[in-house]
């Protein structure tokens, strides 16, 4: 496996940062390398992971009413999608909308060339006539080059609840950051997950296949292999907790025993007492009074609340006020 130097040097600050922290942290963005983009691929296809169905269904059912908000008059726009991952739920917009015939780029964009020149070229065989401009950087970086250049009218897409991955107060300042750079007329559409049972979001976290277990070890499988760490896995235990009434899944890696771990690339042990934890993700839900607090911080209106047929999940259009 090839790692850029620049890459490298990100993992090793946010290691060296995240585990001076009290509790330990690891950022979610460790996830997702390539046996990690895996394992979540695997993550989606679990029954136990609702969220994928539930705003699959969303967009299919939604498609001519998206459609019908983001062309307008037919007048031309670029369709943004911040995190694109593997597109195949923005698949479902894109095609439909190319049979309407809408006057549309669409910029993914993601920090990934990698994962972006995959997203690419598989749009490149099966949609032949989407234009596509990829977006290699940062979602601020490519913010603020997006509104440089051009005039078109914009809309952006957030889905997949990849913004459960902020804390509340963290979105609105993401959503905030968005909302600044808007132009009157442009729209913006989020992937909310809701509160729901708690026993069934618990679930989504906590499977029975042990396949999100995986996902999380290989946080320490990376640093084992990427800094040269000496973490035994099996030291460590996977436990996943919703908290009902912040709407809050923290996902934590439990250490069963006492026991120093070194790391070759911060030339240093790190300590673990028995049952210390390292906090690895926050997977936020929402409620509407929640969501209508965000739009609110970061001066946007609330178009339309899109839902599944068990409300489990909602795609949320917000546009910039008049
Ligand atoms: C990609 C952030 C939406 O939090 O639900 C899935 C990642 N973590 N299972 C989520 C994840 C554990 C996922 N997001």
């Amino acid at each position: 496996m090839t790692i850029t130097d620049s890459k490298y040097t990100e993992v090793i600050h946010a290691v060296e940062a995240g585990f001076a922290k009290h509790p330990k942290r690891l950022p979610s963005w460790l996830f997702y390398d390539e046996a990690g983009d895996k394992i979540f691929q695997a993550i989606m296809h679990m029954p136990e992971y609702y969220l994928t169905s539930c705003e699959y269904e969303i967009l299919q059912s939604n498609k001519d009413k998206l459609y019908q908000y983001f062309s307008k008059h037919d007048d031309a726009f670029d369709l943004i999608e911040l995190g694109a991952g593997d597109g195949l739920k923005t698949e479902i917009i894109l095609r439909h909308f190319q049979d309407r015939k809408a006057a549309f780029r669409y910029m993914p964009i993601d920090v990934s060339a990698t994962v972006l020149s995959s997203l690419t070229h598989r749009l490149a065989d099966i949609l032949p006539k989407l234009v596509v401009h990829p977006v290699n950087n940062r979602y601020d970086e490519a913010l603020r080059t997006l509104y440089n250049d051009d005039v078109n009218r914009k809309v952006f897409l957030f889905l997949g609840a990849n913004i459960g991955n902020f804390d509340p107060h963290e979105a609105e300042n993401f959503v905030s950051m968005i909302a600044s750079r808007m132009r009157q007329g442009d729209q913006l559409l989020i992937g909310f997950d809701l509160k729901k049972d708690p026993r069934l979001i618990q679930a989504a976290y906590d499977d029975p296949h042990g396949i999100t277990r995986q996902f999380n070890m290989n946080l320490l499988i990376r640093l084992n292999r990427e800094l040269g760490a000496t973490f035994i896995p099996d030291q460590f235990r996977h436990y996943p907790c919703y908290d009902p009434e912040t709407g809050m899944t923290k996902s934590y890696l439990v250490s069963l025993r006492a026991q120093d771990v070194y790391i070759a690339a911060l030339q240093t042990s790190v300590h673990f007492d028995r049952w210390e934890v390292i906090h690895t993700e926050v997977s936020q839900k929402y409620d509407i009074p929640m969501i209508e607090t965000i739009a609110a911080a970061s001066e946007l209106e609330i178009v339309d609340f899109l839902y599944d047929c068990k409300h489990y999940f909602c795609d949320v259009l917000f546009k910039k006020k008049n």
